[in-house]
C-alpha cells in the first residue's frame, strides 16, 4: 500500500487518530532490537504523540540523544471493519522507522518529513487491543537527507558513560526528531481509490482539468469524477479513471484570492458505492516566460519568507496553533509566498496555503550537501570560500537513491496543491565539480518527469555558485539566490561595500543570456530581540532595518528579480556555538511569533509593491 492521499472519512473509509500520550522507551545501551522491544516495551515514560521529543526532558542526555527512540501504543480495532483494508498512516517519523503490529515487523521507512503507510490487515485482531510499537532513529550520515553525520564524544576516565553518540548536523536547524506528525489508522475499502491527479489548462474563459485516477484492488469498477463549486453546486462530471472535465466558465485559483473546487471521486458497481474521496483543489497555470513568473499568464511577484516548522517545546511537531498563528503573521505583513526551507512541511500546511492563496516553494530535504575545508559551515557559505567537492566518494550512490525517492515522494503528495507553485530540489549544495552537474541533471530530469503540472524547479544557491560557475545552476528554470551581503559578508560599518559587491554579481548575473527569473530565497541578519542602538551595529534591531533598506534598493534596481524571501520568518533552534545565541536569530518575527522592528519595514514595503 503506498497511496499518499490525505487521511479522509467519506461514505466508504474510517479515519482514528492515534495521537496522544505512547510510552517512550530511549535505547541508550543499544539493546533494543536483542531484548524484543518489539513486543512491548517496560517504560512508564509518556510522550505526545505527534511532537519532536527532544525539548520535554530536562537532562540533555535525551534532548542530544542520538539513535533508536521506541515508541508504543495500543488499539482496539472493531469487527466491523474485517471487511476492509486496515493501514497505520504515519504523516512522517524522522528521520526513518521499523513499525512493529502484534510484534510483526509491518513497514519501514526512510525519509522524516512525508507520509507511509503500515497495511496491517492480514494481522488484526479484531475487537481486541492490537499493539503498535515504532523505532524512530534519528541520525544523519552521508546518505540522508538531510545530510550529516553522528560522533562519539570521549568520555572522561571514570565516567559511567560507556558510549555517547552526538549528532552533528551538516545544516542550520536543530535536528529534531520522533513521531513528529499525526498518526492515524485507517480502514478503507478492499477496491479503493489509491491515487488522484489533476493538470490545468486555460480554455477562454474556462479551463480544461485533465485527471487520472489510479485504483487499487482486483474488483471492476467504473470511476465517476464530479466538481462543485464553493457554493456547492455541480460545475462538471465526467466517467473512466482518466479524462478531462470541462468547468466555464471558471474561478481561478490566484495569489491572495483563493477559490477552491471539490473533487469527489467515486467508484461503482453496477449503481453501488464502492469507495468515494474528496479533494479541494484550485485552478490555476504556473509557468517562466523569460524573466517572469506566470501565474495563470500573469507576471507574479514573491514577498515572503523562509520558514521552519519550528516551536518552543514541541520542536518541529505538528502545531495546529502555531501554523494558524504563522499564516494570520503573514497575511498582517502583506507576505504572499514563503519556501518550505528545508524539508517537506506538514500537509496541513500546504491545504491552508491553497485556502489562503499562498505561493510555496515546496523544498526536498536535500541540505548539507557542502563541504568546507575550513570554518563553520555556514560561515563558508556565506563568503564564497570555496567548498571541498561533495558528490564523489561511496557515499553518493546511497545518497543518489534516497534523493530520487525523496524527490518522487514529495511530487507524489504535493502534487495537486495548487499552492505549490515550484520544486527546490536541494538547498546550498556543492555545484563547480563534474559529479555534481551529472548528479543534479537526474534529479532535475526526475522532477520534470514525476510531476504531471511541470511545475518549474530550482534549487537554492549559496555564494559560491556564481554567474561564472555554469556547473549546475543552468539546470533551473528560474534561479533561487540565499545571499548575506551586509552580513556574512562585509557586514556593519562595511554594508556600503556590500552594497557595491552586491551589484558587480547582480550584474554578472543580469549579463548571462537567456535571462531566467531571480527570486532572492534568502538574505537577513540576526537580530537579537532586545538590542536597539543608535546609530546601528550588527545584531541590533536597527541594523536588520538598514540591511533590508540596502537589499531593497538592490532588487528594485534589476528587473529580473521576481521575489524575495527573507531569512527567516522567526527565530529557530539551531545547534549550540559560537555563531548561535541559543539558535538562529535572522527572524522578522521571534520564535514566539511576536514582531521585531524590520516586521514594520516590510509591512510597509510589501503592501506598496
Ligand atoms: N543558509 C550562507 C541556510 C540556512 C541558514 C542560513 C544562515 C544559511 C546561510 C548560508 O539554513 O540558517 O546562516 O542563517
Amino acid at each position: 500500500m503506498e497511496s499518499m492521499l490525505y487521511p479522509k472519512m467519506t461514505a466508504t473509509r474510517r479515519v482514528v487518530s492515534l495521537d496522544g500520550m505512547w510510552k517512550v522507551k530511549f535505547d541508550f545501551e543499544e539493546e533494543g532490537a536483542a531484548k524484543g522491544w518489539k513486543d512491548g516495551l517496560e517504560s512508564d515514560d509518556l510522550i505526545p504523540v505527534p511532537a519532536s521529543f527532544n525539548d520535554f526532558y530536562t537532562d540533555k542526555k535525551y534532548r542530544e540523544f542520538a539513535g533508536d527512540i521506541w515508541y508504543e501504543t495500543e488499539v482496539v480495532i472493531p469487527e466491523e471493519w474485517k471487511d476492509k483494508e486496515v493501514a497505520l498512516r504515519f504523516a512522517a517519523a524522522t528521520h526513518r522507522a521499523v513499525v512493529y503490529f502484534n510484534g510483526a515487523e509491518v513497514a519501514s521507512h526512510e525519509g522524516g518529513f512525508v507520509p507511509f503507510l503500515a497495511d496491517v490487515t492480514e494481522r488484526v485482531r479484531w475487537n481486541e487491543k492490537n499493539r503498535i510499537v515504532v523505532k524512530v532513529n534519528n541520525e544523519l550520515s552521508k546518505s540522508s537527507l538531510p545530510n550529516g553525520s553522528v560522533i562519539e564524544i570521549p568520555q572522561p576516565e571514570g565516567s559511567d558513560a560507556r558510549k555517547v553518540k552526538m549528532i552533528r548536523p551538516g545544516f542550520d536547524f536543530f535536528n529534531y526528531a520522533g513521531l513528529q506528525r499525526p498518526v492515524r489508522l485507517l480502514a478503507l475499502p478492499k477496491t479503493s481509490i489509491d491515487d488522484f491527479t489533476v493538470v490545468h489548462e486555460l480554455d477562454g474563459e474556462g479551463a480544461r482539468v485533465s485527471y487520472q485516477v489510479a485504483i487499487r484492488g482486483s474488483e471492476k469498477v467504473e470511476t465517476k469524477v464530479l466538481v462543485y463549486d464553493e457554493a456547492g453546486k455541480q460545475v462538471a462530471e465526467a466517467n473512466g479513471a482518466e479524462g478531462v472535465l470541462s468547468i466555464n466558465p471558471v474561478r481561478l485559483w490566484n495569489v491572495r484570492d483563493a477559490y477552491l473546487y471539490r473533487f469527489v471521486i467515486r467508484l461503482e458497481q453496477d449503481g453501488q458505492l464502492i469507495d468515494e474521496y474528496e479533494e479541494e483543489i484550485g485552478i490555476r497555470t504556473i509557468e517562466i516566460k523569460g524573466i517572469d513568473i506566470l501565474l495563470n499568464g500573469k507576471p507574479v511577484y514573491l514577498k515572503g519568507f523562509g520558514k521552519h516548522e519550528d516551536s518552543d517545546i514541541v520542536g518541529r511537531g505538528y502545531a495546529p496553533g502555531v501554523i494558524k498563528r504563522d499564516f494570520e503573521l503573514m497575511k498582517w505583513i502583506g507576505a504572499n509566498s514563503f519556501r518550505t526551507s528545508h524539508y517537506p512541511y506538514s500537509e496541513e500546511i500546504y491545504q491552508m496555503a491553497d485556502r489562503e492563496g499562498f505561493l510555496v516553494i515546496d523544498e526536498v530535504a536535500a541540505v548539507g550537501f557542502l563541504h568546507f575545508s575550513s570554518m563553520a559551515m555556514f560561515m563558508g557559505a556565506g563568503t564564497g570560500i570555496k567548498p571541498t567537492s561533495f558528490f564523489e566518494g561511496p557515499e553518493i550512490e546511497p545518497l543518489r537513491k534516497n534523493h530520487l525517492a525523496a524527490v518522487r515522494e514529495l511530487i507524489q503528495r504535493d502534487k495537486n496543491h495548487a499552492c505549490v507553485i515550484a520544486w527546490s530540489l536541494f538547498n546550498e549544495p556543492e555545484t563547480f565539480s563534474e559529479a555534481a552537474s551529472r548528479y543534479f541533471r537526474e534529479i532535475f530530469e526526475a522532477a520534470r518527469e514525476l510531476d504531471p503540472q511541470k511545475r518549474p524547479r530550482t534549487f537554492a544557491m549559496e555564494k559560491s555558485c556564481s554567474p561564472e560557475n555554469v556547473g549546475c545552476h543552468q539546470y533551473c528554470d528560474f534561479l533561487t539566490m540565499n545571499r548575506y551581503y551586509g552580513w556574512y559578508i562585509k557586514g556593519g560599518y562595511e554594508i556600503a561595500a556590500a552594497e557595491v559587491e552586491f551589484r558587480q554579481e547582480m550584474d554578472a548575473w543580469g549579463a548571462l543570456t537567456p535571462q531566467r527569473p531571480m527570486v532572492f530565497t534568502e538574505y537577513g541578519t540576526d537580530t537579537y530581540p532586545s538590542e536597539h542602538k543608535l546609530p546601528s551595529v550588527m545584531w541590533s534591531q536597527e541594523y536588520q532595518v538598514e540591511m533590508l533598506e540596502m537589499c531593497s534598493r538592490v532588487f528594485d534596481s534589476y528587473e529580473f528579480v521576481k521575489g524575495e524571501q527573507i531569512w527567516n520568518f522567526a527565530d529557530f533552534q539551531t545547534v549550540e556555538g559560537t555563531g548561535r545565541v541559543n539558535g538562529n536569530k535572522k527572524g522578522v518575527f521571534t520564535r514566539q511569533r511576536q514582531p521585531k522592528e524590520s516586521a514594520f519595514f516590510l509591512k510597509k514595503r510589501w503592501e506598496e509593491l
